[in-house]
């Protein structure tokens, strides 16, 4: 039997998935991550290293890893890539300033050989702010619709009132089930 196969057998015993969120600093990681995890949101401090937190949900135990996007920052990023099933690309949709500087970093992690069989959800966050783009503005600016190399999905979210917080990781989840835990 081959390492993947005695890898994908260990995952669907224990139905367990890696869930890398990554994205700019400030887009709202962190505070995804504490609001789906039912914790308090109002004492979030930028993440320097990286938090990691195992949830259920659905049946299915998630590792997620939240690690910090500062720029000086997102070189260790691939410390983080090896076994992810899955990758939540966090987006301040009202941080208009900077969606060419994310565009640009989603682009370079597409493009990740270790990354190649992760699903892809965009959480399109912040709706809540006056200034958010909506979902369509952003799947032309971030240029979504040229992916075609991953499952991907662009999903618009509040962390602030847990808005589609839930569909978002439904989505990613069935997605990474129906593609892992699905032995030939
Ligand atoms: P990061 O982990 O991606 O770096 P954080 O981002 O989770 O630390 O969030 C950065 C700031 O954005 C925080 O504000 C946080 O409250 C805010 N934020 C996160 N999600 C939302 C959202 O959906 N709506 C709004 N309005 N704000 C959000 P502070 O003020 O603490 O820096
Ligand atoms: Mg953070």
């Amino acid at each position: 039997m081959g390492f993947l196969t005695v890898l994908k057998k260990m995952k669907q015993k224990e139905k367990e998935m890696r869930i890398l969120l990554l994205g700019l600093d400030n887009a709202g990681k962190t505070t995804i991550l504490k609001r789906f995890n039912g914790e308090p949101i109002n004492t979030i401090s930028p993440t320097l290293g990286f938090n990691i937190k195992t949830l259920e949900h659905n049946g299915f135990k998630l590792n997620m890893w939240d690690v910090g996007g500062q720029k000086s920052l997102r070189s260790y990023w691939r410390n983080y890539f090896e076994c992810t099933d899955g990758l939540i690309w966090v987006v301040d949709s009202a941080d208009k300033r900077r969606l060419e500087d994310c565009k640009a970093e989603l682009n370079t992690l597409l493009k990740e050989e270790r990354l190649a069989g992760a699903t892809l959800l965009v959480f399109a966050n912040k709706q809540d702010l006056p200034g958010a783009l909506g979902l369509d503005e952003l799947r032309s600016v971030l240029e979504l619709d040229d992916i075609k190399t991953h499952h991907w999905r662009i999903i618009s979210c509040s962390a602030v009132t847990g808005e589609n917080l839930l569909a978002g990781m439904d989505w990613v989840v069935s997605d990474i089930a129906a593609r892992i835990f699905t032995l030939d």
